[in-house]
């Protein structure tokens, strides 16, 4: 599914994130930057270890929830890794929808000012931080379709759902937002 915001494209696909190749991908991380499981996990693998020791070097302090770091790509055919901290889903009143949309603001802000032009991002908290995924789905569409009404910078953002659960439920939220 493709769609039109401003002069970009937001596309949703079923797939692996580590496969695409675009100016940056996403990394839905923790506040560590330690690594684990998940897309964490696949795109440390597929990266290599070089990146684990940028971030080591570059942010000894990690990265608060809601905000992003920027290191470079190793092996993948993109540019950039942009890993994210989404918040862990604990009911919804500890700010979780504020924290999720600003760690996607921050990612869109590392795209503008490394000019990138396209950058794959996954459903950021819906993993192991149990984020419900038609809430998440929301925020992240809305926060990327209100960017990109106003950037001339980003023409591409892919988001890469890995399985046919999530892709049906952002596919369903995009589709809602075109009415
Ligand atoms: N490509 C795209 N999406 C993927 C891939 C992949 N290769 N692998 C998994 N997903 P999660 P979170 C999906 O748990 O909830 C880690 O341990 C997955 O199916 O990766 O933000 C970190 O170190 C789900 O839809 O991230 C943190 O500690 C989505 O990516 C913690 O998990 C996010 O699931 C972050 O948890």
């Amino acid at each position: 599914m493709i769609v039109q915001f401003g002069s970009a494209l937001v596309e949703l696909v079923l797939g692996d994130i580590t496969t695409q190749e675009v100016d940056a991908i996403v990394n839905a991380a923790n506040s560590y930057l330690a690594g684990g499981g998940g897309v964490d996990g696949a795109i440390h693998d597929a990266a290599g270890p070089e990146i684990m020791k940028e971030l080591q070097r570059r942010y000894p302090d990690g990265c608060p929830t809601g905000s992003a770091v920027a290191t470079t790509a190793g092996q993948l055919a993109a540019r950039h890794i942009f890993h994210a901290v989404g918040p862990v889903w604990q009911g919804g009143g500890k700010k979780e929808s504020q924290l999720l949309q600003s760690a996607y603001e921050s990612c869109l802000d590392l795209a503008e000012q490394l000019n990138c032009r396209s950058v794959a991002f996954p459903s950021i908290s819906t993993g192991v931080y149990r984020y419900p995924v038609d809430l998440a789905g929301e925020i992240a569409l809305r926060t990327v379709a209100t960017r990109l009404e106003s950037t001339q910078q980003i023409k591409l953002v892919r988001f890469v759902l890995f399985d046919q659960g999530t892709f049906g439920c952002y596919s369903r939220i995009l589709e809602t937002m075109l009415v």
